[in-house]
């Protein structure tokens, strides 16, 4: 039987490369879009390259969702059986930094592959999964969300992905194109990016046991985040593409915790016993062997508007697509910090 072939928009990021492994040991063949940049940007995928069960048939193309030319290109070229849309400016904060070129890749940039995929005809044959999120419920007040719940997004990252999944139910509908949205909560790995509130934490206080780093410096440590595993999300993201009808699905673990609570956890595992003082801008942890501070709060990790509370209803997707998810926030966490551990060993 003739193999099939995907094309993954942002296979240099965290769920690019999960994505990337998962598929390939079903036996795709994957071709995945990286973009130019000033160094080296592969790291997330290099070990697949030594791996002689994959490296054949895995291959590398450039391109960029702000250029539709080379989008045109590169589904022309791969002819594609399933494409998959995770490229994006996927940092909230930055969306306020950055707003309209967060707008052009995250929201025009769906479009562009959608539009690519039906002029060169394709749209009976080729199936699209659009990269949506939790962050589109923004400041809604319903605290089990799901597929009808209304979008409310607070930040340019929020807006931008109601543009894209819109847009996606737009072709969908219109041009009977097989086009799914899923919108998925908060997933984390060893390899999320370093500038990700679970990663800066683990990275920060594991730096902080061993004497490399004095103090971690956060934002609001009250917002709520229902937290899975990349692992199992890219799974999802599969299955769905899997289905007789294309749909929408939310992906999430239905547990809930703040900031702080993570924090504790984490600090819990690497026995740093820690201590809250002090109130608002003021809170702070003591570490308690030693007496010093190790954690304060900055403002410039507060955002100009917060998503406060996020949990994931995925009924949905446990009765249609049979997904669970099998890696909770505990194992997690275990995972975050193994992984750094052994890294900064191997660095140092
Ligand atoms: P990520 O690690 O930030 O990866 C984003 C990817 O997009 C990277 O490969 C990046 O390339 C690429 N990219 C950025 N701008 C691009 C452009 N102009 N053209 C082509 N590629 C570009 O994000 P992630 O955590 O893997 O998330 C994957 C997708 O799911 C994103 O769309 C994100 O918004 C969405 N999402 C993520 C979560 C989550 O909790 N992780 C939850 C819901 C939805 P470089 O490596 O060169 O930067
Ligand atoms: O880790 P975060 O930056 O993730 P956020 O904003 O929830 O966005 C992530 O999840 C979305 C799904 O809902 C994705 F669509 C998106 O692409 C991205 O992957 O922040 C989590 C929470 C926020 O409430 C933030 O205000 O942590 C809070 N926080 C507190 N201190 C911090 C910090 N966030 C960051 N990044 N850095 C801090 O120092």
């Amino acid at each position: 039987m003739k193999k099939k072939r995907a094309l993954i928009f942002g296979v240099t990021g965290q769920d690019g490369a999960y994505l990337s492994k998962f598929l390939l040991k079903k036996k795709y063949v994957v071709y995945g879009v990286k973009r130019r940049s000033s160094i080296i940007n592969t790291k997330r995928i290099d070990d697949i390259y030594k791996d002689i069960n994959y490296k054949s048939n895995f291959t590398l193309l450039y391109g960029d969702l702000t250029d539709a030319s080379s989008i045109l290109n590169l589904i022309k070229k791969v002819n594609p059986n399933e494409v998959y849309n995770l490229a994006a400016q996927s940092h909230v904060q930055v969306s306020f930094e950055v707003p309209e070129y967060s707008a052009d890749v995250n929201g025009l940039g769906t479009l562009r592959i959608l539009e690519a995929i039906r002029s060169l005809n394709l749209e009976k044959k080729v199936k699209f999964y659009q990269a949506g999120t939790s962050e589109m419920f923004g400041s809604t007040k319903e605290k089990f969300q799901n597929e009808k719940t209304t979008f409310q997004p607070v930040s340019p990252y929020g807006v931008s992905k109601c543009f894209a999944h819109w847009i996606t139910k737009n072709y969908r509908d219109a041009y009977g194109m097989f086009a799914c949205n899923g919108i998925l909560f908060n997933h984390e790995s060893p390899i999320r990016g370093e500038t990700f509130v679970t990663k800066k934490i683990i990275q920060g206080l594991i730096r902080i046991k061993q004497g490399k780093q004095k103090k971690l410096f956060l934002g609001n440590l009250y917002s709520k985040r229902d937290w899975g595993h990349a692992k199992d999300y890219v799974e999802a993201m599969w299955k769905m593409l899997q289905q007789k009808k294309p749909d929408d699905f939310v992906i999430g673990t239905g547990k809930t915790f703040t900031i702080k609570e993570f924090v504790n956890k984490a600090s819990k595992k690497l026995n740093l016993n820690i201590k809250w003082i002090g109130k608002g801008i003021k809170e702070k942890a003591v570490n308690i062997k030693n007496k010093k501070v190790i954690i304060e709060c900055r403002r410039r990790y507060f955002r100009p508007l917060e998503v406060d509370y996020l949990k994931g209803n995925a009924t949905k997707a446990k009765k249609i697509l049979k997904w669970a998810p099998k890696i909770l926030i505990d194992n997690l966490i275990d995972e975050m910090i193994e992984h750094e551990i052994e890294n900064s060993n191997d660095q140092h």
